[in-house]
Formats: structure tokens, C-alpha cells, sequence
């Protein structure tokens, strides 16, 4: 199969349309309104809560302010103000119209930006937030340490689904790392709009077999929809869950756009696998170079 896999686009446009999910794959048992306000309240119980669920939910974990410089940052990258930055990658849908659009139109068009930290200080602001290393500190067990920065954007209408996936098959590192991922929403995150579903406490059932199908994922019949749950957020809010947590967006069905970014950390002194070997042998050997 690998003769028939189109050449990487150079300007970073995605090169196959992807087909949409089946039906009911995002269908939810509840949703999630409550949450911790503000990282300062988060107590030694809800620690706890995240260790048994898998996840944890706070409001106003970050300022109207914070969030405006983050976006800020985040449109400046895709502006281009800052040309030494690549790590953009467009929709397939932009294919023909990428060299057409004006700076501002291409926003609408964006599927991913990916290590932007170096390049944004305001992006770097929230994933060192004092506030929230002291917390990671206190769920890890030890000083964290940010090893991966990206973003998915859902353009409206066209934002499209990130299947359902433990974000562990992505990282070359031991198994039983304290993995916990910082998902962050810088616009309203909404079911219409493709705000994060978990499957709570799915994080202790181990690692589970990844597939290459729409994206690097569980298998569509694999997936417990029925034990499912969204999270909407407000601008500011962040969700935190453990990087064997399953969890996935659909795509968008709103004129909305829904921009978010994630942070992944690990312990400090903790170093990752030089190649990919342990990790296709646990999560599947469909995965060699994928990232999340
Ligand atoms: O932001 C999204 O839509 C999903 C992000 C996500 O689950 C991931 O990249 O691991």
C-alpha cells in the first residue's frame, strides 16, 4: 500500500479527505457541566478523583486575559508572523484554494499547529503556568515535564473528527509513565462544535490496539460509546486526563470555531524510548511515525 500514499503537500496541507465517523460513535451518556474553579481549589480529593477517573475537569483555570494573549499568539502563527514556523498543517478542503486565501480566511482552514512553544511565547505562558506545573507536580509526584505542545483546531463546519484514541499510542515511553494531558480551550467548546468525549475511568483497563483507519485510533466497534461523556467548556477552562484515558471529538456541526490547545507532560526525570519498537509492540504496529 505504501506506492499508493500520495507525497506530503509542502505548503502542510493535509492530502487525503478523510471520510466521517459512523453514526452514534459520539453519541454520550451524560454531560459534564461541574468542575473545579480555578486550580487554586483543586483539592487532595480531587486528586484522588482523577487517579479513579481518569480525568479532571477545572473552570477558569486561566484568565480572559491569558486566553486573549493565547489566541493572539495562535493567530499570529497562522498569519505567518513568524516564518520559521512550520508546524502547520491545513485540511484537505484547502487543497485547491490554500495559495487563494488572504492571511485572515486561512484561519478557517487549519487543522493542527504542533510545537509551538519555542515560537510563541505567549502559547509557552499557559504550559508554564506556575498554577498549573505546581498541580501536575502534585498529580505526577514529581517535578513535570512538557514534552509535547499541539493544537486541533475545528474551522467551522468543516472541523473535522479526531477519533477516538489513548494518547499514550503516540509516545515512546515507558509504560506505567505518569502520562497527563492539558486540554485547554481558548474558544466556547461545545457538542455542536466538537468539545472532548471520555469514557471515565477507561485509563485502568490498560493499553488498547490502535489502528491506521481515519486517524491513528481504537477501532470504531472497540469503543464503549455507551459509558461516554462530553465535556463542554468555557474559554479558559481546561481538562486534564491521563494519557491511557480514552477520548476522542466529533466533528463540527456549528458555524463556531472551537480552538484548543494541549499540553502533555511526564515526569521530569523520566526519558522517553529512542525509537518506536516498545510502543507498536504494545498499542499496534500500524503506528510507526504518527504523532497526536
Ligand atoms: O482537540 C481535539 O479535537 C482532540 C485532541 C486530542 O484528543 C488529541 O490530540 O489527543
Amino acid at each position: 500500500m505504501a506506492g499508493n500514499t500520495p507525497a506530503p503537500d509542502p505548503r502542510g496541507v493535509e492530502t487525503l479527505e478523510v471520510e466521517p465517523p459512523p453514526e452514534g460513535l459520539y453519541a454520550y451518556s451524560g454531560i459534564i457541566t461541574d468542575g473545579i474553579p480555578g486550580i487554586d481549589a483543586v483539592t487532595d480529593e480531587d486528586i484522588q478523583r482523577f487517579r479513579e477517573q481518569g480525568f479532571l475537569v477545572i473552570h477558569d483555570a486561566f484568565t480572559p486575559a491569558e486566553v486573549e494573549a493565547a489566541l493572539a499568539g495562535l493567530v499570529d502563527l497562522i498569519m505567518g508572523k513568524r516564518p520559521d514556523f512550520t508546524g502547520i498543517m491545513f485540511e484537505a478542503k484547502a487543497r485547491d484554494k490554500l495559495d487563494q486565501l488572504t492571511p485572515e480566511q486561512r484561519q478557517d482552514y487549519v487543522r493542527k499547529l504542533a510545537w509551538f512553544v519555542g515560537f510563541e511565547p505567549r502559547l509557552k505562558a499557559l504550559s508554564h503556568h506556575p498554577k498549573l506545573l505546581a498541580l501536575l507536580e502534585r498529580i505526577i509526584g514529581e517535578k513535570a515535564g512538557l514534552f509535547q505542545d499541539m493544537a486541533l483546531l475545528k474551522p467551522p463546519l468543516i472541523g473535522r473528527e479526531k477519533p477516538w484514541h489513548q494518547d499514550f499510542a503516540y509516545f515512546n515511553l515507558p509504560l506505567g509513565t505518569p502520562v497527563v494531558g492539558v486540554w485547554v480551550a481558548l474558544d466556547e467548546a461545545m457538542i455542536e462544535n466538537g468539545c472532548m468525549h471520555v469514557i471515565p475511568c477507561s485509563h485502568r483497563e490498560g493499553p488498547v490496539v490502535h489502528f491506521q483507519r481515519r486517524d491513528w485510533q481504537i477501532c470504531d466497534t472497540d469503543v464503549q460509546v455507551a459509558r461516554s461523556v462530553a465535556i463542554p467548556l468555557k474559554p479558559g477552562g481546561i481538562l486534564l486526563f491521563d494519557g491511557l484515558l480514552h477520548h476522542g471529538t466529533p466533528p463540527s456541526q456549528s458555524t463556531r470555531r472551537r480552538r484548543a490547545v494541549q499540553y502533555h507532560y511526564k515526569p521530569a526525570s523520566v526519558a522517553p524510548y529512542a525509537d518506536s519498537t516498545e510502543r507498536l509492540r504494545v498499542f499496534g504496529p500500524e503506528g510507526k511515525d504518527v504523532y497526536c
